[in-house]
């Protein structure tokens, strides 16, 4: 737990976290750990500090307190001693778990799904984010709104953004008057409603980047990756944010940038999650809609991770949700400077001999992966010879928008250029087109 804590939180912030128990269950021992694992990230990422887990071995969740009698007693015990402000649970709890476990553990509780709607919420910078994430966090509240009074307590109150109140209060604002579903609807739709607005909005920035013509290359891949570091890593600049925590990233961001001298945009995305709560899931389908569009994907894995393959076959379900496990995709072992030479960095090479080694931080391998960029994005291009006479040399210019420029000479009489473009521009290029000889 400790090399955990000391990456994720800087000290002001340690200082300031509220101390969290994790807990969960699991069938076979050793099984949870990677959930377990996760789930501490998640709380450091939500800004609190675990400091104790409790894992329970059972088949399934006790339907009335998840944990068995007994173990949610020793929870209780637990909690007391170790003095912890809050406890996370690794599942998605109902109403009746949760009325239990809040009269017997006399503290503030939240389930995975709870943690990561609160990350969510911290982290959404765009308008149309932060309505999807109210809507996300609604449509989880309102089934959950039978009889109990604390699970409206629980996610109420914060009104959004900021860190006052702690892990899980940054829940939709004024709710906590609106104890009645009806009302809840109401606000869902009126949510819905502005959302639609928002994207009608980006529909229009959209069509005004489609006229640029340019081919899209989107980044995807498990949440801290380091899809924005490698996207910063491809501009050549630290414009991203690139940070060690979950779902840094929420919205996206669209970057042009220069690959072996021809102009492409590339887009960074949210990053996916193992079960992804299903609210969310529809929330952010519409932020990754825009995969659809593109040319190329990127699906950026962190090679170093102890459970890499098991975050990629999680990250290749989101894309076949999506529909878009069909695209040329370029898979990319990212951190491989964490790896390098070592057993377990044979042992990837061995499962996914597809998977191009780079780091992004370090800058390694970063040639190969323009070339295959390039390779990918202008398989669609059509190569040309042309012959320009110097008062149409505007030309150039278009076929550098819309493609790439190979070579030029500059003769007496004309300009002679090989050039690769899109079908579209070829009929308009068709008379200063050299028969190749
Ligand atoms: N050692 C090493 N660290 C890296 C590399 N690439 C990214 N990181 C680190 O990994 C962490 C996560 O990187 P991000 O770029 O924020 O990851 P992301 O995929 O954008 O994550 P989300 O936005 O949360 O989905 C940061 O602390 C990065 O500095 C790499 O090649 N090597
Ligand atoms: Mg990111």
């Amino acid at each position: 737990m400790h090399e955990i804590i000391a990456v994720g939180l800087e000290r002001r912030e340690l200082l300031a976290a509220e101390k969290a128990i994790l807990v969960g269950i699991s069938r076979l021992e050793g099984e949870g750990l990677r959930s377990m694992r996760e789930l501490a990230q998640l709380a450091l990422s939500a800004g609190a500090v675990p400091i104790d887990v409790m894992v329970q071995m059972r088949r399934a969740p006790d339907p009335a307190t998840y944990l068995g009698k007994g173990k949610v007693q020793e929870l209780r015990a637990l909690r007391l001693s170790a003095d912890a402000e809050i406890v996370l649970f690794d599942a998605e709890l109902t109403p009746v778990q949760v009325g239990n476990l809040l009269d017997e553990l006399d503290c503030k509780i939240l389930d995975r799904t709870e943690l990561i709607l609160d990350i969510f919420a911290q982290h959404a910078t765009s308008r149309e984010g932060q309505l999807q994430v109210e809507l996300a966090q609604l449509s989880y509240l309102l089934p959950r709104l039978v009889g109990k009074g604390p699970m409206m307590d629980r996610i109420a109150g914060g009104g959004g953004g900021g860190t006052a109140g702690g892990v899980g209060v940054r829940g939709p604002g004024e709710t906590k008057l609106e104890t009645d579903r009806r009302a809840l609807r109401a606000k869902m739709s009126r949510l819905k409603g502005q959302i639609e607005e928002v994207r009608r909005q980006r529909a229009v920035e959209h069509r005004a980047r489609e006229r640029a013509g340019l081919p899209l290359v989107s980044l995807v891949g498990y949440t801290n990756a380091g899809k924005s570091a490698l996207l910063n890593a491809l501009v050549g600049s630290e414009e991203v944010r690139a940070h060690d925590r979950l779902f840094e990233t929420l919205d996206t961001t669209i970057r042009r940038v220069e690959i072996q001298g021809a102009q492409l945009l590339v887009s960074d995305t949210v990053g996916f999650i193992h079960n992804l709560p299903k609210d969310l899931f529809s929330a952010f389908m519409a932020t990754l809609e825009q995969l659809q569009q593109a040319d190329v994907i990127i699906h950026v894995l962190d090679a170093s991770a102890p459970w890499a393959g098991t975050e990629r076959q999680a990250s290749e379900e989101m894309l076949a949700r999506l529909g878009v496990a069909d695209k040329p995709t370029i898979l990319v072992l990212n951190k491989w400077d964490k790896i390098a030479g070592t057993a377990r960095g044979e042992r990837i090479l061995a499962e996914m001999p597809d998977g191009l080694p780079i780091s992004a931080t370090q800058q390694v391998g970063l040639e190969k992966l323009h070339a295959r960029i390039a390779e990918a994005a202008y398989a669609r291009l059509v190569p040309l010879s042309l012959q320009l006479p110097y008062d149409r040399l505007e030309l150039l210019q278009l076929c550098r928008e819309h493609g790439r420029i190979l070579d030029t000479e500059y003769e007496e009489d004309h300009v002679a250029v090989n050039v690769e473009v899109n079908s579209e521009l070829v009929a308009r290029l068709k008379s200063f087109v050299v028969a190749p000889n």
